[in-house]
């Protein structure tokens, strides 16, 4: 029998400050209370919170920081303010240093119950949020943190060998970043409102071309958004085209998400335009990576209406409940497909899923006289290339209203490839997926399948060795060959005006 699917940690102490008007109570009473009214409260399974000891706050933090903010429950107020001063947008209260433990030791209340396998996955709702906060300093509301300490704690505890931190709150986890950056077991992934590093925290550390140091190069991916009002399709775009490829190239043990939902609609921070219905997809479409082991953590959200939403999405579809269908999504805007491609191009040379990235579509119009492959991809690699560039993108801009997937036999696709195929491809038509096994002894086969098509995580692909050139060469030549019609198989900012000119050679010709 499998665990059961979700916990939900949830953080009681409360602390208010007049001072900050949006990091609030009430986004974890109200977030919780609506939980509970739904019902998907009682579908999960509750596990208590604890603090954090010092040991575990020190995986992340320095010594001299952990002494002072242990001091600000006996400070006067008038201290609290001159403590408070010397951090970037962070407000001390008397009880923030014992939420904070909680906040933290939720964290790893949380990575326990999935590392030991009593629950599947998991959120936990916290406050303060954690990802602004470094080692030595408090920021952005944060004070300790909490999924950068969950990560440290995995691999000691755990010995978790690759840890992936997703980090969809609309703010850059700064943090974050600098506790990992010359980190190879830890790829950290975070999209963020930017504008050419004119909003908070205005880092040049945040550009795309900031990836990682020394042996950590390659393992840090930032994903600017230079305008605001970005949508569903803009991150979307960005799971297709980017991470997934590259999360499961690397291959996690284990994956913590920086929840935050100021990247939704209505939130006076990201002031992005994404419904809540994306974090199910968001959520869906890192499930099947490290046999499942999730953790969500919140983070930021600061519109409670959108907050609570977005909660509920993620929560219900860590439970297993199909995702809803992602609607008239528009395609990725020009914006966004710069900042796409110069991620891209960025990190070719780390990972060989992006090996082909940025070469220039002039040089594939050339191509396109060339003779087509003619059967389909050689092995995994190839094969979940095709599936990320190519299937997912264009399920998402078609949006069908039932799945069906074929298998004829000897078709060699691995058992695990297999299941990961019948895990991505529930991100549509409401789950309504019909499988047509055309197999001669193959019992297992049914088994495993049967076991995907119930909601069950897929096994995970190992880490993928380098796609074949000519695999590789076959996917890009059909991706700009139809991406003029289907705009979700873009990923450069300038392809409409080249695919343009290719059409009108093509006429005049
Ligand atoms: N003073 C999180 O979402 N706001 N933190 C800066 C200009 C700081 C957000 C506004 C926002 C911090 C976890
Ligand atoms: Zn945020």
């Amino acid at each position: 029998p499998s665990p059961p699917v979700c916990t939900l940690l949830f953080t009681s102490l409360l602390h208010s400050l007049p001072a900050c008007k949006i990091e609030v109570p009430e986004r974890l009473t109200v977030s919780h209370e609506t939980l509970v009214r739904t019902g998907l409260a009682d579908r999960c399974v509750s596990v208590p919170v604890r603090e954090a000891t010092d040991a575990e706050i020190l995986l992340a933090h320095s010594e001299e920081y952990l002494e002072a903010v242990k001091k600000t429950p006996y400070m006067s107020l008038e201290d609290l303010m001159e403590f408070t001063r010397q951090y970037g947008d962070v407000y001390f209260h008397p009880n923030i240093y014992h939420c904070a433990k909680l906040a933290a030791g939720a964290a790893l209340q949380l990575v326990d119950s999935v590392m030991t396998g009593k629950v599947r996955n998991g959120m936990a709702l916290v406050r303060p949020p954690g990802h602004h906060s470094m080692r030595s300093a408090a920021n952005g509301f944060c004070v300790f943190n909490n999924v950068a300490i969950a990560a440290q704690y995995a691999k000691q505890k755990y010995g978790v060998q690759r840890v992936l931190i997703v980090d969809w709150d609309i703010h850059h986890g700064q943090g974050v970043q600098y506790c990992f950056e010359d980190d190879p077991s830890v790829l950290y992934f975070s999209w963020h409102r930017y504008e050419h590093q004119k909003f908070w925290p205005h880092l040049r550390d945040s550009d795309y071309d900031i990836v990682g140091k020394e042996k950590g190069a390659g393992f840090n991916i930032n994903v600017p958004w230079n305008k605001v009002g970005m949508e569903n399709g803009d991150y979307l775009s960005v799971f297709c085209h980017v991470l997934l490829p590259v999360a499961y190239e690397f291959c996690p043990d284990l994956v913590l998400v920086c929840a935050g939902f100021d990247s939704a609609i209505g939130d006076p921070e990201g002031e992005m335009c994404a419904t809540p219905d994306v974090f199910a997809h968001l959520t869906h479409l890192l499930m099947n990576l490290a046999g499942g082991k999730l953790c969500a953590v919140l983070e930021g959200g600061y519109n409670l209406t959108s907050l609570v939403q977005s909660v509920c999405q993620t929560v219900q579809t860590l439970l297993g409940d199909p995702v809803p269908r992602p609607a008239s999504l528009k395609s990725p805007c020009i914006s966004a497909l710069e900042s796409l491609q110069c991620v891209r191009s960025a990190h070719k040379a780390y990972w060989s899923c992006l090996k082909h990235a940025g070469n220039h579509n002039r040089a594939f119009s050339r191509a396109f006289k060339g003779p087509e492959a003619a059967g389909g991809c050689s092995d995994t690699s190839g094969f979940t290339q095709a599936v990320f560039g190519l299937l997912l993108p264009l399920g998402y801009e078609y949006d069908p209203g039932l799945v069906v997937l074929v298998r004829m036999p000897d078709s060699g696709v691995s058992d695990s490839l297999w299941q990961q195929l019948i895990g991505l491809l529930q991100s549509f038509a409401l789950g309504h997926t019909l499988v047509v096994l055309q197999v001669r002894e193959e019992k297992a086969l049914i088994g495993l399948t049967a076991s995907s098509l119930l909601g069950n995580p897929a096994a995970s692909l190992k880490q993928l060795q380098a796609p074949l050139t000519e695999d590789t060469e076959a996917i890009e030549k059909l991706r700009h060959r139809l991406q003029a019609d289907w705009k979700f198989l873009q990923t450069t900012g300038e392809c409409s005006s080249i695919t343009f000119e290719i059409n009108i050679n093509i006429h005049r010709s």
